[in-house]
């Protein structure tokens, strides 16, 4: 079995890295600076066309987008207990909590880091960014809201579903301690 994971430091790639080590196989993980543009590189884009981190290759299975490799690895590796692959309803928590990290609170990031996804003109990036500012202030009260009563995400035990974004590093503000005092371990990789 050959694992290669393609991050970028400080993206959301954290979010499957940390769910390899849990699970505790032999990975290789390959480099890929957004910061660099190098996920604009034709080597990249012909592994994700969409030009995004992460990317995960297991053999020659190529996947990308985080809530479907964090699914995928949950399911794959269910011994590491990290994600709950019973087709019921705390399986629909799980995917709920990393469909909405992904397609939600993500992108709140993305109008802070990236502005020019969401308008042409520089004139504009500040209100963007302001904009995103109040859309992650508006996460972080659904989470405080939703979470904040649970010392983890889903269950009695450290899973994946908190893990989506690098806005969930342990230096951010968080209220499901359980999950962050576990990150913490992780606070040298990104
Ligand atoms: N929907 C994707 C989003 C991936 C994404 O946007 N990743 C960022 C890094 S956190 C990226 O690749 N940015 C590069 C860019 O914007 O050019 C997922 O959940 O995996």
């Amino acid at each position: 079995m050959t694992i290669v994971l393609y991050y970028s430091p400080g993206a959301c790639s954290f979010a499957p890295h940390v769910v390899l080590r849990e699970i505790g196989e032999v990975f290789e993980l390959r480099r890929v600076s957004t910061a660099d543009r190098d996920n604009d590189s034709p080597e990249y884009l012909a592994v994700n066309p969409k030009g995004r981190i992460p990317a995960l290759i297991i053999n020659n299975f190529i996947l990308t987008e985080n809530p479907a490799i964090l699914a995928y690895l949950g399911r794959k590796y269910p011994e590491a207990m990290l994600y709950p692959s019973t087709g019921k309803e705390d399986e629909a928590r799980c995917l709920e909590l990393l469909a909405w990290s992904s397609n939600t609170v993500h992108v709140t990031f993305a109008q802070i880091l990236r502005p020019e996804r969401f308008v042409l003109g520089a004139t504009d990036f500040p209100a963007v960014q302001s904009s995103g500012h109040a859309n992650f202030q508006r996460c972080l009260t659904i989470i405080e809201s939703h979470l904040g009563q649970h010392t983890f995400a889903i269950g009695a035990r450290f899973s994946m579903e908190i893990t989506p974004n690098p806005s969930f590093t342990p230096e951010q503000r968080l209220p499901v301690f359980g999950e962050v005092l576990r990150l913490r371990q992780y606070s040298a990789i990104c």
